[in-house]
């Protein structure tokens, strides 16, 4: 078992990566008995480490690694969470500083607004469809602190699911006009077709993968709750970000969302 203090060292010294802009080693080559469990613990530190040091708010969630091209493109084969903070919210048509950043990426996504607590049992895709208030589209710029990329699931858990900033659409959509598992994806860079996809390739259907979401957070006494957004997860792989890049991702139904980079 990991002692209290190394989970806090560990929370403490991604804390700082983020902070002073630079990447460390993953810590299951020095901890190897570094589980997924105990990096959910490190995260919950960390998180608490952040609300206190930049006076945040946990807005939501983010899930990771949920379709198979992100999965493959990182080595790993399980999907994980991590937490919005109201201090990562980013808005459409301000640029965004990659000052800050490590090395970050960009993904598109369907965020989904609750307006119900999502608990009890076994959640289920329809009790997801019917506490959602609005999706709208979203990207989520992923940063890693860990040195190029490079991390087993344990790790990337307890770095909050590489999460860095997000940004939502603000057009809000009804879930139940749309088939969430149909829905087209269309990602552009610099006006370039870079990717195409389907809701379907997350989880087989985005709102699966927030069941897979809350039934985790039941499990260690957390929750959804009403106001809050979650992300579902790439639909497709992760792209690099320069300064001066121009992405947008089109769905079908519910629009368009901008971002660019300085
Ligand atoms: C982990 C986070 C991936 C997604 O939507 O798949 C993620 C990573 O690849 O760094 O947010």
């Amino acid at each position: 078992m990991l002692k209290a203090d190394i989970e806090d060292q560990i929370a403490d010294k991604l804390y700082e990566a983020e902070r002073h802009v630079y990447e460390v080693d993953k810590f299951t080559e020095q901890f190897p008995e570094l589980n997924v469990e105990l990096g959910y613990d490190i995260q919950d530190k960390l998180i608490e480490i952040k609300c206190k040091e930049e006076q945040a708010k946990i807005s939501g969630w983010k899930l990771g690694l949920t379709s198979k091209s992100k999965q493959e493109m990182m080595g790993v084969h399980e999907p994980s969470y991590g937490v919005l903070l109201d201090s990562m919210q980013l808005f459409e048509g301000e640029p965004i500083s990659t000052q800050s950043l490590i090395h970050a990426k960009v993904e598109p996504e369907i965020a989904f607004i609750f307006n119900k607590e999502i608990s009890g049992g076994v959640i289920s895709v329809t009790d997801v469809l019917d506490a959602t208030a609005y999706i709208t589209p979203a990207m989520e710029i992923i940063d890693s602190r860990y040195r190029n990329f490079d991390f087993t699931l344990p790790d990337v858990v307890a770095d909050n699911s590489s999460s860095s900033r997000y940004i939502l659409g603000e057009r809000l959509y009804q879930v139940n006009d749309v088939d969430l598992r149909l829905m087209g994806m269309v990602f552009k860079k610099n006006g370039e077709i870079i990717e195409t996809s389907a809701g379907a390739s997350v989880m087989g259907h985005p709102a699966r993968a927030v069941a897979w979401l809350a039934n985790k957070l039941q499990k260690r006494g957390q929750r959804i709750k009403p106001g809050e957004v979650v992300l579902s997860g790439a639909l497709s792989k992760a792209f690099s970000i320069a300064a001066g890049d121009h992405f947008s991702v089109s769905f079908d139904g519910i629009g368009t969302l901008e971002a660019a980079f300085k």
